[in-house]
């Protein structure tokens, strides 16, 4: 079922509104009654919005929620992301959205979105810690016109978008680490799954999860990850909305769709060069079939990464897990 449009466009009014935005100004500029708009605002406010209201004068938002969906719709909806499920528990949003996309045939431009999740995953079926209240687990359903090959590209791509919302957001240096590590001071502050079902030639749908650690503190991590993980609020020592980071995510990754097809690949791997902490590093990566060792020096226009051998034999590598040695 979509999510009705009225309550995010009444968001938007007491959004876009400076101080109060009078009952009749939103009951005539969304054909509601009074009645409605003030139902409205009763589900707002049940969804954790702070609205003040005051007869003479009009509505007034104080406070978002942390993680809202009706926020995230408000500023992301149209022509590229059509809708967002939200979940409070759920196994895996990447395990959700496989199996909705084969049931309901979700279109492109789904957002999965879940408070904790169960069974979180990361890649070589390892766990990613999804406690709740805390942090961000979404997939996205995206149907491009792309090769199965450049599933890498995708990865890049949400990296860059997770990288970049996340400076945005905090200031922090956030930075990657190929293929799908976000990094901050040296920690793993998030992560990439993408998970792609492929015709013959094409892809025909991809999920990307993504998994960034926000208000989770430093002491809450279990030992096994205190060492190598970290949080924009073990970093920062400030709360974040998680809306916010998600909201700016989703705009990054839309923008970098209009961009690949405007301009091709050069202006995204630039923009993940510029964010990589990998390229230049003596690196060891190891693939499951063998550990190499060399110079990370290049990725090329699928997301694959260069590697020069101690011999000077060149490398192209499409998967693994990659240590920074120096
Ligand atoms: C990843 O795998 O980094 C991909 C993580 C993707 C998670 C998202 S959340 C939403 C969506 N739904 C899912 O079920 N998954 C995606 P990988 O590179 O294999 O790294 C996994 C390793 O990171 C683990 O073996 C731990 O060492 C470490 N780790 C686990 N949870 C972590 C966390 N919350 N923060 C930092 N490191 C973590």
């Amino acid at each position: 079922m979509k999510r009705p449009i009225m309550l995010q466009e009444v968001l938007r009014l007491l959004k876009g509104g400076e101080g109060y935005v009078s009952g009749e100004k939103i009951s005539t500029g969304l054909g509601l009654t009074r009645a409605a708009v003030w139902k409205k605002i009763g589900i707002l406010r049940r969804e954790g919005f702070i609205i003040e209201a005051i007869p003479s004068r009009g509505y007034r938002l104080i406070q978002s929620p942390d993680l809202s969906v009706e926020e995230i719709l408000a500023e992301v909806r149209g022509d590229f992301w059509k809708e967002v499920l939200f979940y409070k528990t759920i196994d895996s949003t990447n395990d959700l959205a496989a199996s909705l996309s084969v049931k309901k045939n979700l279109a492109s431009g789904t957002v999965i979105i879940a408070d904790m999740q169960e069974k979180g995953k990361g890649r070589l079926g390892r766990r990613w810690l999804s406690p709740p209240g805390l942090n961000i687990y979404m997939s996205v359903i995206l149907k491009p016109e792309m090769a199965p090959r450049d599933a890498t590209l995708l990865t890049v791509l949400s990296a860059v978008a997770g990288a970049v919302a996340i400076r945005g957001e905090s200031g922090l240096q956030a930075s990657i680490k190929w293929p799908n590590d976000l990094i901050v001071s040296g920690r793993k502050i998030g992560g990439i799954l993408t998970e792609v079902r492929t015709d013959p030639d094409k892809i025909n749908v991809a999920i990307i999860g993504i998994g960034i650690n926000v208000n989770i503190e430093a002491a809450e991590f279990p030992d096994e990850i205190r060492t190598i993980g970290t949080s924009l609020k073990a970093e920062t020592g400030q709360h974040y909305s998680r809306s916010r980071i998600i909201v700016r995510i989703l705009r990054e990754i839309e923008s970098w769709f209009h961009i690949l097809k405007k301009d091709g690949r050069v202006p995204l791997l630039q923009e993940w060069k510029r964010l990589s902490s990998t390229l230049g590093k003596e690196v060891k990566v190891t693939t499951g079939e063998e550990i190499i060792s060399g110079t990370a020096e290049d990725i090329d226009d699928e997301g694959m990464l260069i590697m020069r051998l101690p011999s000077g034999i060149k490398r192209r590598i499409s998967a693994g897990d990659l240590t920074e040695l120096r």
